[in-house]
């Protein structure tokens, strides 16, 4: 389908990667802009047929009856909008700006499997049938934070890793754990060069085995009351609450368990930057900015922001503290 309209502020393409800076900036100076001059009256029609296209998005299956995990039923700050939260992501896969929610909507989700090996017991490969019903569901309400210095409060529903890991049995040789996300270079949009270099598809993340089994580690397979939109990772992303968000792999195809610490996407772009362990810190600036404090979106319908101090751990010391003495 090919159509024309005038996007919104929030749907500017961005043909490089730019900081969350920048693209603040650039907001603030388009709203400044659209107070001022006709860009509303261009937009209006336009922009309500894109409303109408994201909420298609979000609409998917719903998941009934799952219970919210009362230890992470509420955290200092309410849940971001869903409809914020549907078209503010990164996944580079579909476009390195952050409006690649109808980009995304050509990953083919259908008959997916995810292949679980390497130094395990019990290699398994679960299909999606296996993945939604197999490990108790439950809903976690967990602070989200951006290594570019923005954050939401998300309410994610899916299993505890340490499930998993029970099940396929890592051996003793096992020490860290690779995640591999869906990858199909036609239907990849984002770039294959790009922040001087070849981009190292497919994106893989990984963490230490003691860092999976950790209570916080999380498998999503659904969002807000419903299975994941594909711009949030459908059909299983991870989730891991007190690390920078590239740590949570989208769209999950293979966890591999490994000896050694595995190379990852970003870490192998710009080690200096993205580093391995990407625990959330105030007091370890990004290179190119400080992390001590953050944006908070989430606190009312637009995208206004909210500044926050970052919290160590994005507040989950009590839990991974002990991880990294
Ligand atoms: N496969 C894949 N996973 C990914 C990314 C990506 O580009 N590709 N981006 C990461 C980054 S930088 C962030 S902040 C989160 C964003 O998750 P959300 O869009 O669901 O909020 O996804 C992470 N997982
Ligand atoms: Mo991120």
């Amino acid at each position: 389908m090919t159509f024309i309209r005038v996007p919104k502020s929030w749907e500017i393409p961005e043909r490089e990667v730019t900081s969350e800076a920048t693209y603040f900036n650039r907001r603030r100076f388009l709203k400044t802009l659209a107070g001022a001059s006709i860009l509303p009256i261009l937009g209006c029609q336009a922009s309500e047929d894109a409303d109408n296209e994201l909420e298609a998005t979000l609409n998917v299956p719903k998941l009934e009856s799952i219970k919210t995990n009362p230890a992470f039923a509420e955290v200092d700050r309410p849940i971001t909008n869903e409809l914020l939260a549907g078209r503010y992501n990164n996944y580079y896969e579909f476009g390195t700006g952050k409006s690649i929610w109808q980009a995304a909507q050509s990953l083919p989700t259908d008959s997916w499997k995810v292949e679980v090996t390497g130094l395990v017991k019990n290699p398994r490969t679960y299909d999606l049938d296996d993945l939604q019903k197999k490990f108790p569901l439950e809903e976690r309400i967990y602070r989200f934070r951006c290594v570019e210095a923005w954050s939401m409060v998300l309410p994610w529903i899916g299993f505890p890793m340490k499930r998993l890991m029970a099940e396929v049995e890592p051996t003793s040789k096992a020490q860290f754990v690779r995640f591999i996300s869906y990858d199909n270079p036609k239907i990849r949009i984002g770039p294959s060069w790009s922040l001087g270099g070849k981009l190292p598809w497919p994106y893989t993340e990984g963490l230490s085995v003691e860092e999976m089994a950790n209570e916080l580690a999380f498998f999503a397979v659904g969002i807000y009351g419903h299975l994941l939109p594909k711009q949030h990772g459908a059909p299983i992303r991870e989730v891991i609450p007190w690390k920078y968000g590239f740590k949570g792999a989208k769209s999950i195809v293979k966890i591999e368990f490994v000896e050694s610490q595995p190379a990852t996407f970003w870490n192998t772009i710009d080690s200096h930057e993205y580093d391995f362990e990407a625990n959330v810190n105030p007091k370890k600036p990004h290179p190119r900015w400080s992390q001590a404090t953050e944006k908070f979106i989430g606190k009312g319908e637009d995208f206004s922001w909210e500044k926050r101090e970052t919290l160590l751990y994005n507040g989950y010391e009590e839990y991974v503290a002990s991880l990294y003495v």
